[in-house]
Order: structure tokens, then C-alpha cells, then sequence
């Protein structure tokens, strides 16, 4: 693709965030994510691309692996885990959007947990009011901290996101999330393990959800397509944030995350998602988050997950198979 077919960033400047954060969840290792995508050489590839790239590293890995472990246990919120670790972490990733944003560079975050997507998903909104917001996941992601039953935030992002908690049932720290995301603004692609309470939440708020009975039915790029109308009604032009999860993957493809369920995505599905956007022009911000390094049983694990993320990368910024 050459600069012109970007309808957003026509100078194709880019920010690699790095979002390493795990407390979110349960299980360490996610936080290498970042770190391994980059030795893949991620940065080189979106180069050749023809992205002007410049590293982000608005958090400490070692630091916040530390601090993971000191809140456990004394930082939650009714059932909710480190509420005030999630809350100070996505708001620094929050800045470093916005900042990323200001100079008119794409924001491309790589996590780290989903809880991360807090922080990106409301920069993106801050400078894209109209911003449709296509949430590729295995999970809904939107637990309250109410229904929530782990009470691992990377559950709940899009709960946050919406104001779904209200003012005076949000922990302090998560107090900054504008939570204006509207439900005509967002599509899931890819769900197949949502929670009862989800589904209620997303039936009463009429969101627009396309599990993978939805890809088998229509194909993944009709269901693309009735993604996009149903957050850009009339055509499906406008700005559209990815935040995109590594479990909407089959865990043939992509076995090293922390939440896997069978029956996903295939990899071309995965990948053509992206490719399609892509070919709009009209992508302002993608999350790519949950590879999980320590969760692989052999190398090949670990290289299958991490290829599969940076793939993504790649294809939503531009690569092209001819
Ligand atoms: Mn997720």
C-alpha cells in the first residue's frame, strides 16, 4: 500500500507502545509480549512498510512484575483484582496514545494483558469522537465488577470503556476512564466463550456481536463487512479502532495465551481481518495483546504465537500477500 490509500495518517508515522502488564490477570508471562514481538524484528518489518517508527516504553516491566505481586492481595475492589495497579497502568498507556495521537502518529500497543486497552481505546476516542471500536476476542471482555467471577480485569475492559460501573462503583484509580463509548460503537468478532451475564449485557445494549457461528455462516469478510456498518451505519466509513486479542486465534495457531478456546479463527481469518481493514484505510489505532511466552509447552509454541502477533501487526499496517 503506498501513503495515499491511509485516509488517517497519510504521513505513516508510527508509535510502537509497549504495554508490558500482567495484572490483569492471573497467569505471568504476558508482560514479555512486547519484548518478544520486537526481537522478532516487528520494528524492521513495519519499516519496510514504510512506517517512521519510534519505541514507547511509558512502563517498567521488571518494575511492575514487582509491583503485581505486592498488590495481590490488598488491591482489590469488591472482587476485582489490583483495581489501583489496572487503573495507574492503563492510564500511562492512556498518555502515551494521546501523546502518540498528537503527533499524528499511529498508535499501534502492544500488550501485556487486555485490561491494557483501557488506556488505548480511550486516547483513541479523545481524538476520534466517532471512532468505531472492533473488539476481536474469543471473550466478550465486558464484565462488570459485579458479575464479574475471577474478578481478573482483563475481563472487564469494555465494562470501563462504556461507564457500564457507574461513578460511584469505579475504584479510584479507574476513576480517569471518560467511559463515553456508546454501544452502537462497537462489534465483536470471534466470540465463542461469553458468560451469561455478558450475554444479557450485550443483548440489553444491543451491541453488535459475531461469534464464530457468524464466521462459519457468512464468511469472515461479510461478517467484516457487517462489522463495520453496524459501528459506521451507511456505508461503514469512519475511523475504526482493532484491539485485538491473540485468543480469537485457534490455539492451533496461537497456543501460548492465557484464556484458549478451541474452535477460533484460522490463521488466514485471522490475518485476512486485518488485511481488510487495512485495505480501508480508515484504521486509527490497533492493540495486539495476550501472547503469553511462559504458557508454551516447547519453542515452537512460543514462535507460532509471537509470528502469529506480529503477522498482525503487519497485515493491519500494510502488508500485502502480492
Ligand atoms: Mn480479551
Amino acid at each position: 500500500m503506498d501513503s495515499s490509500s491511509y485516509t488517517y495518517f497519510k504521513e505513516q508515522k508510527l508509535s510502537i507502545i509497549c504495554a508490558p502488564f500482567c495484572g490483569g490477570q492471573g497467569k505471568p508471562g504476558v508482560e514479555k509480549g512486547p519484548r518478544y514481538m520486537l526481537k522478532n524484528g516487528l520494528e524492521t518489518d513495519l519499516k519496510e512498510l514504510g512506517w517512521t517508527t519510534k519505541i514507547d516504553e511509558p512502563l517498567d516491566e521488571k518494575e511492575l512484575l514487582e509491583k503485581t505481586k505486592i498488590h495481590d492481595g490488598i488491591d482489590f475492589y469488591k472482587n476485582a483484582k489490583r483495581p489501583s495497579l489496572v487503573g495507574e497502568t492503563s492510564q500511562k498507556i492512556y498518555q502515551s496514545v494521546k501523546d502518540a495521537l498528537a503527533e499524528d502518529r499511529f498508535p499501534l500497543t502492544l500488550g501485556g494483558d487486555h485490561s491494557i486497552a483501557i488506556g488505548t481505546v480511550s486516547a483513541v476516542i479523545d481524538k476520534f469522537p466517532d471512532v468505531g471500536l472492533l473488539w476481536i476476542d474469543a471473550h466478550a471482555d465486558i464484565n462488570t465488577l459485579e458479575s464479574t467471577d475471577s474478578g481478573n480485569l482483563h475481563g472487564c475492559p469494555v465494562s470501563f470503556l462504556m461507564g457500564l460501573n457507574g461513578p460511584e462503583n469505579t475504584p479510584d484509580a479507574l476513576k480517569w476512564c471518560p467511559g463515553s463509548l456508546k454501544p452502537s460503537k462497537i462489534a465483536y468478532i470471534g466470540l465463542r466463550d461469553v458468560d451469561a451475564a455478558e450475554k444479557k449485557i450485550i443483548k440489553d445494549m444491543g451491541i453488535s456481536a459475531f461469534s464464530m457461528y457468524h464466521v462459519d455462516k457468512y464468511g469472515i469478510n461479510k461478517v467484516i463487512e457487517m462489522a463495520l456498518e453496524a459501528i459506521h451505519p451507511g456505508g461503514g466509513n469512519g475511523p475504526v479502532m482493532c484491539s485485538y486479542d491473540v485468543d480469537a486465534v485457534d490455539p492451533l495457531f496461537v497456543p501460548a495465551t492465557g484464556t484458549p478456546v478451541r474452535g477460533g479463527l484460522t490463521l488466514r481469518e485471522s490475518l485476512f481481518l486485518v488485511e481488510r481493514l487495512a485495505e480501508t484505510g480508515n484504521l486509527v489505532g490497533l492493540d495486539i495483546v495476550e501472547c503469553n511466552p511462559n504458557l508454551a509447552v516447547d519453542d515452537i509454541h512460543v514462535a507460532n504465537t509471537i509470528s502469529a502477533g506480529c503477522a498482525i501487526a503487519r497485515c493491519a499496517l500494510g502488508e500485502t500477500l502480492l
